[in-house]
């Protein structure tokens, strides 16, 4: 259950569809710690090539029927992992659950996530302002929670060139992104120098569950 009277617990609509809900995993959030590490036992952290033959300086792997890959030939979601040959992990349920509640929370009361992707920053990691258009149907929101170090999300508009607020992700924090924002660029400004968390140290790691398939 969340604290609601904790002043850090506090929901914010950053943009239209858009809510960020502070600390709304904090309770779950060294559980969800462990389940990652599990996740990457089987399907483990890479960093992808783009299509345009750079390495990605964040690392991904992912869980649940198929996860987001990138190659010479393309991004696309996948149901295996090229890596192993074989399926992804399960989504573990306490995940789904969390992804479920925080969605209906934000107003999105039918999002049943079927993948998601797993994020792994180090000291300076980041990810350019793109937008994510390789799911089927964009009515479904996108959940995303952040744990670990803390960073700076960059949150642009329906345009490549419209200027990104900043807003400072941190451990335990969710963000439900739908409605008009779902296709808005966005990014993550490189994880800073100094950034560091207890249970990670200068790591971040960054679930988003999708209604991919
Ligand atoms: C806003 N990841 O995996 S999560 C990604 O922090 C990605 O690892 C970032 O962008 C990260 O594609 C940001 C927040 C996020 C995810 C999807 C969005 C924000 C979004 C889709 C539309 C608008
Ligand atoms: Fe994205």
């Amino acid at each position: 259950m969340q604290d609601l009277f904790a002043e850090d617990n506090a929901n914010f609509e950053i943009a239209p569809g858009a809510w960020l809900l502070k600390g709304y995993a904090a309770a779950q959030a060294s559980d969800l710690l462990v389940l990652i590490e599990q996740i990457a036992e089987q399907s483990p952290f890479r960093q992808h090539m783009t299509p345009g033959g750079h390495r990605m300086s964040s690392a991904q792997t992912g869980c649940g029927a198929a996860s987001w890959v990138s190659d010479r030939r393309g991004y696309r979601y996948d149901r295996l992992d090229p890596e192993t040959g074989q399926p992804w992990p399960a989504m573990p349920q306490a995940c789904a659950e969390l992804a479920c509640t925080a969605a209906q929370a934000a107003g999105y009361p039918d999002f049943i996530p079927d993948v998601c992707l797993l994020n792994q920053y180090t000291t300076g990691s980041r990810m350019g302002l793109h937008q994510d258009k390789d799911e089927q149907d964009f009515s479904a929101p996108i959940v995303s929670v952040s744990l670990g170090a803390e960073m700076t999300f960059l949150f642009g508009g329906p345009l490549r060139n419209d200027k990104p607020s900043r807003w400072k992700l941190e451990h335990g924090d969710v963000v439900v992104w739908g409605g008009p924002s779902r296709l808005n660029f966005h990014g993550v400004a490189p994880l800073g120098k100094r950034a560091s968390h207890p249970l990670t140290g200068a790591v971040r790691y960054n679930l988003t569950f999708r209604q991919a398939l």
